[in-house]
C-alpha cells in the first residue's frame, strides 16, 4: 500500500507516564495496559474501542448549526475521503494504543443510489480496512448496521409498516453480518433507533414487535449459515429519535428476548446515557444486565443529568466508572465485549488533538475505576456487609426460600418470631 501522509503529525504515541503534570495531557497517568490486576492485563479487563461515526465523521453539525469540525481525511469524492478516513482513523488507533474499533456500515463506506453500489463500496473500503487490520494488529470490537438514517427508514426499519422497507433492512443486514465476517468482528450490534412509534393512533404494537422478533429470528439463521462466531447484541435506548422505543431498557429488552425465544442468541451492550435517559441511575442497566447474564459490552459515554439527551459526553466520573468496573470484574470480565467509547468531542473542540484528550481522560477515568473496584473486592468488606444482610437465608425458612422448597403454610408457622427492623424475638 502507497504510504500515507500522516492526519495526526506531531503527535507520538501515548505512553504511561504516572508522575506527569497537570498540564501534560498527551499521556496516560493512570491507565497502564500491562499491568496486571486480579490476575488479567489492565487492557484486557478494559478492552477499549474507539467509535468510528463519532470520531471520524462527525461534524460537528447539531439542530441548531452547521459543521464546527473540518477534519483533513474529507477531501476528494466521497469513496477518497472514505478511505483518507480509515487510514487517519487507524493511525489514531495506535497511537492511542487501542486495539478495537467499532462502525456502522454507512460510516465506512458511503451509501449508493442502489444497495448493489453501497455494497460494491462496502467491499472496496473493507478491504482497505482488512489490510490495516492485519498490519496493526487492531481489531473490529462490532459492526452495526445503519438502519436509521436514511429517509427510507423514517418509520422504522424491522418494525416498519411497509414489509418492502423492511425487507430493505434485511438485506442491508446480511450484507453487515457477511462484511462482519470478513473483519473479524467479535460482536454485531443492533440498535432499534426508530423501532418504536410517535402515535399509538396508528400503531399495531403487537405486528411490529412479532416482525422485529421475526427480523432477528432470520439474522441469527443467516449468521449461522454463513458460520459467522461473533456475539450478537441489543442496545436498550427509551427514546430520541423516536418518542418510544421499543427496546426501551435493559429489563424491557430482556423480556422482550425471552417473550420470543431469542435470549440464547443475544446478549445486551449497555449505554450509561440511555440508562440515564430512561429515567435510572448510571449503573442501573449495566448492573440488571449482568444479574441475568445479559450484559455483553458497554458504550461507555455519560450525558449531562440537566440536559436529559443523548449527548454522548466522554466518561470522565470515577464513581460511575468504579460501578461499572466491579460489575465487570464479578462476572469474570466483558470478553467478547469492550468498553466501546460512543462518545464525541463538544463541538467547540474543534483542534485535531482534542480527539485524544477525550479519549486519554476517558481511559484514564476507567483506570481509576478499575483500580477502585479492584481495591472494593479484594478488600471484601462490601461483599461481606451484603453477605451478612442476607444471612437469614442460609439455613431454616430461609434457605427452604432460597432453594425454592417452602410454602406459604410453613410462613404461617414461622411468623412474627422477629419484629421488622429489629433482631429482637418477639
Ligand atoms: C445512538 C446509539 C448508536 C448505537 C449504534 O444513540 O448509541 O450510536 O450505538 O447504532
Ligand atoms: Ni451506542
Ligand atoms: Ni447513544
Amino acid at each position: 500500500m502507497a504510504a500515507q501522509a500522516e492526519f495526526f503529525a506531531g503527535i507520538p504515541k501515548i505512553s504511561y507516564l504516572p508522575n506527569a503534570g497537570a498540564r501534560d495531557v498527551m499521556c496516560f497517568k493512570h491507565y497502564n495496559a500491562e499491568e496486571v490486576l486480579m490476575g488479567r492485563r489492565m487492557e484486557d479487563w478494559l478492552r477499549f474501542s474507539v467509535c468510528y461515526w463519532h470520531s471520524f465523521c462527525g461534524t460537528g453539525a447539531d439542530p441548531f448549526g452547521f459543521p464546527t469540525l473540518h477534519r483533513p481525511w474529507n477531501e476528494g469524492t466521497p469513496m477518497e475521503s472514505a478511505k483518507k478516513r480509515l487510514h487517519a482513523a487507524f493511525e489514531f488507533f495506535t497511537k492511542l494504543g487501542v486495539k478495537y474499533y467499532t462502525f456502522h456500515d454507512r460510516d465506512m463506506a458511503p451509501e449508493g443510489s442502489t444497495l448493489e453500489e453501497s455494497n460494491r463500496n462496502l467491499d472496496e473500503i473493507t478491504d482497505v480496512a482488512l489490510q490495516l487490520q492485519s498490519q496493526t494488529g487492531i481489531k473490529v470490537l462490532w459492526v452495526t448496521c445503519n438502519l436509521f438514517a436514511h429517509q427510507r427508514y423514517m418509520n422504522g426499519a424491522a418494525t416498519n409498516p411497509d414489509c418492502h422497507v423492511l425487507a430493505f433492512a434485511g438485506a442491508q443486514v446480511k450484507k453487515g453480518l457477511e462484511i462482519a465476517k470478513k473483519l473479524g468482528a467479535e460482536n454485531f450490534v443492533f440498535w432499534g433507533g426508530r423501532e418504536g412509534f410517535l402515535s399509538i393512533h396508528n400503531t399495531d404494537v403487537a405486528a411490529e414487535l412479532k416482525h422485529m422478533a421475526n427480523f432477528f429470528k432470520m439474522a441469527v439463521k443467516y449468521k449461522e449459515k454463513i458460520g459467522l462466531k461473533c456475539q450478537f447484541l441489543i442496545e436498550p435506548k427509551p427514546k430520541e429519535p423516536c418518542r418510544h422505543q421499543y427496546d426501551y431498557d435493559a429489563m424491557s429488552v430482556i423480556g422482550f428476548l425471552k417473550h420470543y425465544g431469542l435470549e440464547s442468541h443475544f446478549k445486551l451492550n449497555i449505554e450509561p446515557n440511555h440508562t440515564t435517559l430512561a429515567g435510572h441511575s448510571y449503573e442501573h442497566d449495566i448492573v440488571m444486565a449482568s444479574t441475568f447474564g445479559m450484559l455483553g459490552s458497554v458504550d461507555s459515554n455519560t450525558g449531562s443529568s440537566d440536559l436529559g439527551w443523548d449527548t454522548d459526553q466522554f466518561p470522565m466520573d470515577i464513581r460511575d466508572t468504579t460501578l461499572v468496573m466491579k460489575t465487570v470484574i464479578e462476572q469474570g470480565g466483558l470478553q467478547p465485549g469492550g468498553l466501546n467509547f460512543d462518545a464525541k468531542v463538544r463541538r467547540e473542540s474543534t483542534d485535531l488533538e482534542d480527539l485524544f484528550i477525550a479519549h486519554i481522560g476517558a481511559m484514564d477515568t476507567f483506570a481509576r475505576g478499575l483500580r477502585n473496584a479492584v481495591r472494593i473486592i479484594e478488600d471484601g468488606l462490601i461483599t461481606g456487609m451484603v453477605k451478612e444482610r442476607y444471612s437469614s437465608f442460609s439455613h431454616g425458612i430461609g434457605q427452604k426460600v432460597e432453594d425454592g422448597s417452602a410454602t406459604l403454610e410453613e410462613m404461617e408457622v414461622d411468623n412474627f418470631k422477629i419484629c421488622p427492623g429489629t433482631t429482637d424475638e418477639k
